[in-house]
């Protein structure tokens, strides 16, 4: 197949490129290095020393003999991505393109507008594109289990049958996003699903739990296509923050009670997922949706697994925990479907000792990268300023940093 790979240069892009690259699809990524002008703007750097991309897609092609197409574009700009689709004329296209970052979308004014505008307006012009270039083209698009929050009944996948004065209707799954960020990826879904009803477009939305890992059999042929591992308070999640603490011997930051249950998945399982999703495309006219995880952790279980992996290592990881800077449920019921991909062939990886082992074992081999003062954190759900250390303020507007590229 022809897939386009928006936000190929980021963690989940850069992955599923090279997997989908290897099983002989024609590869093309999108992306305008935004990405690693947040992590200037911000002074932090992925734990692993990743390369730039023309680097990174040389080594592909020098190590596989298969060529990955390049086009530098912003998702804003309408006509560099329009000018990409009408080149490449993909058959799927998997947006990655966003601004990903709960706690960057909650800095302040500016970095919430910014993200929905970058997330939102950035969709709706691949939504005209796909419209105008390629109707037939298959969209899959990276969602948020986070865009159902944490309701006191069980989620179901992407809609809900629902009984109400004696009438009956399936409709979508309520939304109770708990980050401006996690709202922008609802009001995608909302656009999405509107657009395939009145466009006939055809849609596969991937709600998405948090991602860990950072090692692929792909990105592990070469140095030069090691991925990225965050561990800072703003872009690192949950589970790598957690094996990044632990290599330098800093508490694991567990936030208030540590009872917030989330889904959550193997990276080698994301690019899988994708895969399954192009091979078995929506219908025209058809907005599917998929819970895309493989397993159910409170934050306090990741911690305390990893403060035994790390204990194994010999490594003494205390958990602390603080007080919760986002506004969440601390201790409550989840249980969210994930049946769909499973049914499809998904043949999930689980979150092993081995799989720890080799996580903090990364994060020991480059721990003197580890900046710990990137720990704690600073953004605060309540009270969104500006007036903090990664001087934010200070640059008018995000598309003025300078490229790395
Ligand atoms: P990432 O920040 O590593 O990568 C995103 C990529 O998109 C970057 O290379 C960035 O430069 C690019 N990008 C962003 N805005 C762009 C724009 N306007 N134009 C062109 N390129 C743009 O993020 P990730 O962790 O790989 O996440 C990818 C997607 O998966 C996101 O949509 C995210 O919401 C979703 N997701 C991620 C996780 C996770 O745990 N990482 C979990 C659930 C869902
Ligand atoms: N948490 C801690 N300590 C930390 C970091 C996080 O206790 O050091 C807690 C958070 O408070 C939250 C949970 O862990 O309750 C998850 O936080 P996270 O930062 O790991 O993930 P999140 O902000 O939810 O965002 C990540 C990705 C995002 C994706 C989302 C999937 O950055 O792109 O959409 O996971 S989901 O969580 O299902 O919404």
């Amino acid at each position: 197949m022809r897939i386009a790979v928006l936000g190929g240069d980021g963690y989940c892009g850069w992955a599923t490129a090279l997997y989908l690259s290897k099983k002989g699809n024609s590869v093309a990524i999108f992306d305008s290095f935004a990405r690693r002008q947040w992590d200037y703007e911000l002074g932090v750097q992925t734990l692993t020393p990743i390369r730039a991309l023309p680097e990174r897609l040389k080594a592909w092609k020098r190590l596989t003999g298969n060529p990955i197409e390049l086009f530098v574009g912003d998702m804003i700009d309408y006509e560099s991505l329009a000018f990409a689709i009408k080149e490449f004329e993909p058959e799927a296209v998997v947006h990655f393109a966003e601004q990903r970052s709960a706690p960057y979308s909650m800095i302040d004014r500016r970095h919430a507008v910014f993200t929905q505008v970058n997330n939102v307006a950035g969709t709706l012009n691949l939504l005209f594109a796909l419209r105008e270039l390629r109707p037939d083209c298959h969209l899959i698009k990276l969602g948020t289990m986070g865009e159902y929050g944490t309701p006191n009944i069980d989620i179901e996948e992407g809609y809900i049958t629902i009984e109400h004065n004696g009438r009956r209707d399936v409709l979508p799954y309520p939304k109770q996003a708990g980050s401006f960020y996690h709202l922008s990826k609802v009001h995608d879904s909302h656009n999405i699903m509107f657009t395939c009803k009145t466009w006939g477009l055809r849609a596969t939305d991937l709600n998405q739990g948090v991602v860990y890992g950072t090692v692929s059999d792909e990105s592990a042929l070469d140095e030069a296509l090691i991925n990225r591992f965050d561990y800072d308070e703003v872009f690192g999640t949950a589970l790598n923050r957690f094996c990044a603490e632990a290599a330098v011997g800093h508490p694991l930051t567990v936030y208030g009670k540590g009872g917030q249950t989330r889904g959550f998945l193997d990276i080698r399982d994301t690019i899988r997922c994708v895969e399954i999703a192009c091979l078995h495309p929506a219908e025209r006219g058809e907005f599917r949706v998929f819970n895309q995880f493989t397993e159910q952790f409170t934050v306090l279980d990741l911690a305390r697994m990893v403060q035994t992996a790390a204990g194994k290592l010999g490594l003494k990881a205390e958990i602390d925990h603080l007080p919760d800077p986002r506004v969440e449920a601390e201790a409550h019921y989840y249980n969210a479907k994930n049946s769909k991909l499973i049914d499809l062939g998904l043949q999930p990886h689980f979150l092993s000792d081995a799989l720890l082992d080799s996580l903090i074992n990364i994060a020991i081999a480059y721990r003197d990268r580890i900046d710990s003062s990137l720990f704690m954190p600073q953004v605060n759900w309540r009270n969104p300023t500006n007036d903090r250390r990664h001087g934010l303020g200070k640059v008018a507007d995000a598309s003025l940093m300078p490229s790395e590229a």
